[in-house]
């Protein structure tokens, strides 16, 4: 093997490391206040794990429904609670907070996972 080959061959091995590298984990906090979540739209890569702190500053319950992973969370006033999962597919996943009358007043998201 002459040098022009092995220089070839270290290269391809740093772009495969680079490739297989998994993103660093995504946090997010999601607030929810009366009556709307504190952002309607969370991003991240296929793989990515997504560590979710939910955290009630209304005062009234509500909670965090994520049906894709059957995900149902309570929080009452000032509750907060953190999650942490890895979806695995690409696509656009919906939540929301399940408490009657708060999807229509605009408690709903989405979580979309890019490739
Ligand atoms: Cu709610």
């Amino acid at each position: 093997m002459n040098k022009k080959n092995l220089i070839l061959i270290i290269i391809m091995g740093f772009v495969l490391m680079a490739c297989s590298t998994t993103p660093a984990t995504k946090n997010v906090t999601l607030i929810a206040e009366d009556i709307v979540w504190s952002t309607d739209l969370i991003e991240a890569q296929l793989g990515q794990e997504i560590q979710l702190t939910i955290r009630n500053d209304g005062v009234l319950d509500h909670n965090f429904e994520f049906a894709e992973l059957a995900i149902n969370v309570l929080l009452t006033p000032g509750e907060s609670q953190t999650l942490s999962f890895v979806l695995s597919e690409a696509g656009t996943f919906d939540y929301i907070c399940s408490i009657p009358g708060h999807v229509e007043a605009g408690m709903a998201g989405v979580i979309t996972i890019s490739e």
